[in-house]
């Protein structure tokens, strides 16, 4: 049983986008190409989808600019610009994406004041959003993820799928993903191979 899992591929990340990522958009096509391929069972989609006012905006916290570090909930935060929240145009999917493909949506950041970066649980680790659960129960053998941004929401979402999920093959698909800072990215694929995570390309994904 193999599945797919695209990160936060949603226009608040994409270029026009309130926390786009360089060439965030550059993903869709090679992700619609992974989803067509006939090699997933099973296709799932995470959406970053937080309340107005989130801990983790900026603008929350008097006197911080984004991409300062600030505190939330007394814990180290990088403070981001206002994005994805619920309901707005910046919350949803990339027009492109073969969202009808798409089997499962699994939403997370809703919590004011904890920040989840990864689509399994909360930052603080304390709150789990139910994926690793639903992806055990049908019976999920592969994980290959990719998306936005490779340096955050990727990047914890495969480090979790490790712990989560014992036994279970994860793979970052790279050209399938992009990031916010290109030395973040190499310490996130650096990070992701040391914790067992199988680098790839949409080629070898897709043949196989
Ligand atoms: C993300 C920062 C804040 C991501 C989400 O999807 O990587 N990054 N919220
Ligand atoms: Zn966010």
């Amino acid at each position: 049983m193999k599945a797919l899992l695209l990160i936060d591929i949603q226009n608040g990340f994409c270029p026009g986008g309130n926390l786009a990522v360089p060439e965030g958009d550059q993903v869709v096509p090679v992700a619609n190409r992974l989803i067509g391929s006939g090699r997933y069972d099973l296709v799932v989609a995470s959406q970053d989808w937080h309340p107005p006012g989130h801990g983790s905006f900026a603008s929350s916290h008097p006197g911080k600019q984004p991409f300062e570090v600030g505190t939330l909930s007394g814990k180290p935060q990088m403070m981001w610009p206002d994005h994805c929240v619920a309901g707005t145009a910046d919350a949803d999917f990339h027009p492109a994406l073969d969202i009808e493909n798409v089997d499962f949506i699994q939403q997370k950041g809703q919590n004011p004041a904890v920040d989840s970066y990864s689509a399994f649980r909360d930052n603080d680790q304390a709150a789990l959003t139910g994926l690793a659960e639903y992806l055990r129960e049908q019976g999920v053998t592969g994980l290959d993820l990719c998306g936005l941004a490779t340096d955050y929401c990727v990047k914890f979402s495969a480090l979790d799928a490790v712990e989560m999920l014992p036994g279970v093959e994860v793979r970052f698909v790279e050209d399938a993903s992009r990031g916010i800072d290109s030395e973040g990215v190499r310490a996130a694929i650096g990070e992701m191979r040391l914790r067992g995570v199988g680098i790839i390309h949409s080629g070898e994904a897709i043949a196989g």
